[in-house]
């Protein structure tokens, strides 16, 4: 067994995104693309030298492959122990959590996320720091600059390891412990909410569904939801990883969780319906007809936490990604805690959690999270949802009605442009960006415009600062048009727009949202010209 210390040049476009480095399968799979990236993090990191690695992804096409090239490359750098995942596989939330509790000075995360998998689909590798959380800022560009000038890369050159069976290897002097992908994460779970309780609303005929859509949180639903809650079997549908995610679009939401929405809006409606992405941090509830949007979830989670063993009488202070619905403002203020306004990603939230400022977060994006790791998390959501509606005893749409009424409903959208044309979006958007300021003081679809500009933000505990962060226009009675071009796309560019505007009269709170909202869309889309400019005038998807 010995090192080789192979020369290399660089590629462009390895700046990881909103979450991490994301491309089309076949880059990855050109020349050094991988090796290049993972000798960048090492180069970058030498804490990682002599330490401990956490290593896994969401089992999409490339990961085994890439799961074997990384561990003889950590090998090879110097690397003291890397903890694997059982056949690769590791949830995103998974990750932070044995991150944390064997305390690594880092983990890879082989995932693109929601985007769809496949030879012809996408891949992607996420760097997570010591607190379990996405790489900040400073970090990730640090490895950038790296991959910018890299010339050569270390790996051993030995056998593939077996890392389909847990146990203890050896790989060159590193130790490799393959373990189950599952029960560090479980544990968490029960040591956070009323197992008991949820265990007691199953028992009382409570149904769930729980699509995992072909991704990585069958194992972890089966064993939290029918084997320690006691679910019946078959409550988790699509429950095993496939490469491909069975052809389907890892993405829990209103378009691609098709067959789950549609059991919903059926007669025979479970009472919670419920999916997760590709990596599993990502979460969609649902009632019998009736969506829980993303934002009004962490409202509603932020009402209800006090009911929450691992919440109760600790809630500090909650944020929000700044496209995020102002709903859980409204909680915030009403139980008197802070309440944070960060870009979109969710790097950003981690110097708050770490900080001590913050309880609970989330994005409109499907992602809630909290202090218990430093990554949003699809199925802790989902069994916080259970644990309010065990202790409550009443239906999803029952919870939500009456949170409108303590508080006002906001009204939410957002409709995305996906693959359009790269450079038609990016002119569109810095046109658009120039011509932001002027709005101010005018009218808009009825309103005043109070504030119109590119959002920016400085990191509260360490000064970090980032600019540029999406085009946000704030109106009169708390309504709001926000502009952003995705980060995490690999296809062309895509543009979306959100859109928010806040009710607080009961009587008109069941209004469908998309007529709610119908003269605001009209406005953000006159003024970004979208049809003239890309040829769309319908969005792809509508969440
Ligand atoms: C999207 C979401 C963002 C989320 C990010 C990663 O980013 O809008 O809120 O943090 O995906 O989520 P963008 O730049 O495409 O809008 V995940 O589940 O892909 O890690
Ligand atoms: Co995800």
């Amino acid at each position: 067994m010995s090192v080789s210390t192979v020369s290399t040049q660089p590629f462009e476009g390895q700046r990881p995104g909103t979450s991490g480095l994301r491309k089309k399968v076949d880059v990855f799979r050109t020349g050094n693309y991988l090796p290049n990236f993972v000798q960048s993090v090492f180069d970058t990191r030498p804490d990682l030298k002599g330490g401990t690695l956490v290593l896994g992804g969401d089992g999409r096409f490339y990961n085994r492959h890439a799961v074997q090239t990384i561990l003889k490359m950590a090998a090879a750098n110097g690397i003291h122990r890397v903890l694997v995942g059982r056949g690769g596989l590791l949830s995103t939330p998974a990750v932070s959590t044995i991150i944390r509790k064997h305390r690594a000075e880092g983990g890879l995360v082989l995932s693109a996320s929601h985007n769809p998998g496949g030879p012809n689909g996408d891949f992607g590798i996420k760097f997570n720091v010591s607190n379990g959380g996405p790489a900040p800022e400073s970090v990730t560009e640090a490895i950038y600059r790296r991959t910018q000038d890299i010339d050569r890369f270390f790996i051993d050159d030995a056998a593939d390891l077996p890392i389909d069976e847990t146990g203890h290897y050896a790989l060159g002097r590193m130790q490799v412990t393959v373990i189950d992908p599952v029960a560090d994460y479980a544990d968490l779970m029960e040591q956070l909410f009323d197992f008991d309780a949820i265990r007691d609303l199953f028992a009382s005929g409570f149904r769930v569904r729980f699509d995992a859509m072909h991704a990585i949180t069958g194992p972890y639903a089966r064993e939290i939801l029918e084997h320690r809650l006691g679910a019946t079997a078959g409550t988790v549908i699509n429950g095993e990883p496939r490469e491909d995610f069975g052809g389907g679009h890892p993405d829990p939401n209103l378009t691609y969780a098709e067959a789950l929405v549609e059991e919903l809006y059926s007669d025979q409606a479970p009472d919670l319906g419920a999916a997760s992405d590709g990596d599993g941090d990502r979460n969609m509830i649902l009632g019998p007809r009736f969506f829980v949007t993303p934002s009004d979830s962490l409202a509603v989670m932020a009402a209800n936490a006090e009911r929450i063993p691992g919440y109760a009488g600790r809630m500090t202070g909650v944020a929000r990604s700044m496209p995020t619905s102002q709903a859980v403002d409204r909680v915030a203020k009403k139980l008197g805690i802070a309440c944070y306004e960060t870009p979109t990603g969710w790097k950003f939230f981690g110097n708050l959690l770490d900080a001590g400022q913050i309880t609970l977060c989330g994005e409109e994006s499907f992602g809630t999270g909290s202090d218990h790791v430093r990554e949003k998390d699809g199925l802790w959501a989902v069994l916080f949802w259970l644990n309010i509606i065990a202790e409550r005893r009443e239906s999803v749409i029952d919870i939500v009605r009456d949170h409108w009424r303590a508080y006002g409903r906001n009204f939410y959208t957002r409709h995305d442009y996906e693959a359009l044309d790269a450079g038609k979006a990016t002119s569109l958007y810095t046109d658009l960006a120039e011509k932001i300021p002027s709005l101010r003081g005018g009218t808009l679809a009825g309103r005043k415009v109070l504030l119109a500009d590119d959002f920016s933000y400085t990191d509260p505990i360490d000064g970090c600062q980032a600019s540029g962060q999406g085009l946000r226009l704030i109106l009169e009675g708390d309504s709001r048009i926000v502009f952003r071009l995705s980060g995490t796309g690999t296809e062309g560019a895509t543009l979306r727009i959100y859109v928010e505007r806040y009710e607080a009269n009961a009587g008109k709170h069941t209004q469908a949202t998309q007529e709610a909202l119908a003269d605001l869309m009209e406005a953000a889309t006159d003024i970004c010209q979208l049809k003239a400019r890309t040829g769309r005038n319908t969005p792809t998807v509508i969440t």
